[in-house]
């Protein structure tokens, strides 16, 4: 590790969570005297470089039966990569989201919504600085890859930080309205349709372009509850298993859009239904509440 890497001084605190079929592995620990979580995750075999791997890697036999073999392949460096991810400072609650923990399904009416939630994320929830500075151009700017600016209707689209644009398996990029007023689902009513359809059409278009990869091909939604309580929109490749991209938390934008066509107050009043990790400081007020 380089002198000027963030995690040059990295100390491993605990393991957090480990997946060897994703091939990731979080890792809280301390850089100096911060705490800090690293992500390491190996990245997807790519097609472009499928021959050079297999040309220029050394082969070493595991076993080898009738019509099956295995090998052990050492690939070359640069064909071996693993990305990390770095959050630090990270707070409690960064090392929290990242800790491996019991799920439960809380449903949430519009009054729980008014009286239980809304007080907890105005006083809890993750800074949407990193946000900001994306929509001010102060970060990520050359990342960007689509904007539209309008102040009502604009927003920006740029690349997902869980992918690094090798390749278009894993395809993930997010759309970041302009207006500051919208903070998730809850709060969208039939006033927003021209934002929707048009981050929708737009969107699409754009990856359809930029990267070859057309609507159907596209699972495009807002998560509920979000991490970061400006609204956004998750855009990825249908191959790919997106974490968060299941029934209990993604909503299709296109449903979206139909819900508020035929009732502007839809996601004022309906109950949403959404898992929380049981140290979720939520899930104890629900609890409290009553309410599970
Ligand atoms: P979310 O639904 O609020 O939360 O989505 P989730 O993280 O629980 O899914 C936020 C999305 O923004 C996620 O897909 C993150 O990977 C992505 N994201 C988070 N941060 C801090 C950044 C960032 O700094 N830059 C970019 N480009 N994406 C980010």
């Amino acid at each position: 590790v380089s002198s000027d890497s963030p995690v040059s001084d990295f100390e491993i605190t605990r393991i957090l969570r480990e997946c060897s079929r994703e091939k990731n592995i979080f890792i809280h620990g301390k850089v100096k005297d911060q705490d800090a979580v690293v992500i390491l995750e190996k990245t997807p075999i790519r097609q472009d470089t499928l021959s050079k791997l297999l040309k220029s890697s050394q082969l070493k036999l595991e076993m080898k039966n009738d019509i099956y073999s295995t090998y052990q392949l050492q690939a070359p460096a640069h064909l071996n990569e693993i990305k990390m991810t770095v959050v630090c400072p990270a707070t409690e609650k960064h090392v929290k989201k990242y800790l491996h923990q019991e799920v439960f399904l809380v449903e949430e009416s519009g009054e729980d919504y008014r009286n239980i939630t809304l007080p907890y994320i105005s006083s809890q929830s993750f800074s949407v600085q990193w946000v900001h500075n994306i929509l001010e151009k102060k970060a990520e700017a050359d990342r960007i890859v689509f904007e539209d600016p309008d102040p009502d209707t604009g927003f920006v689209l740029l690349p997902d930080f869980k992918w690094d644009q090798k390749q278009l398996q894993d395809l993930y990029l997010i759309a970041i309205v302009h207006r500051r007023d919208v903070k998730s689902l809850r709060d969208l009513t039939s006033e927003h349709l021209p934002l929707l359809t048009n981050i929708r059409s737009k969107g699409e278009d754009t990856i359809q372009r930029q990267y070859d990869v057309p609507p159907s091909k596209l699972r495009v939604y807002l998560h509920y509850q979000p991490s970061y309580y400006h609204l956004h929109i998750h855009f990825t490749s249908l191959e790919y298993n997106a974490p968060g991209c299941g029934v209990e938390k993604a909503h299709l934008l296109s449903d979206v859009i139909q819900n508020l066509q035929a009732d502007s107050s839809y996601y004022h009043n309906r109950s949403l239904a959404f898992p929380l990790r049981a140290d979720d400081g939520l899930l104890l007020r629900f609890k409290e509440a009553g309410k599970l």
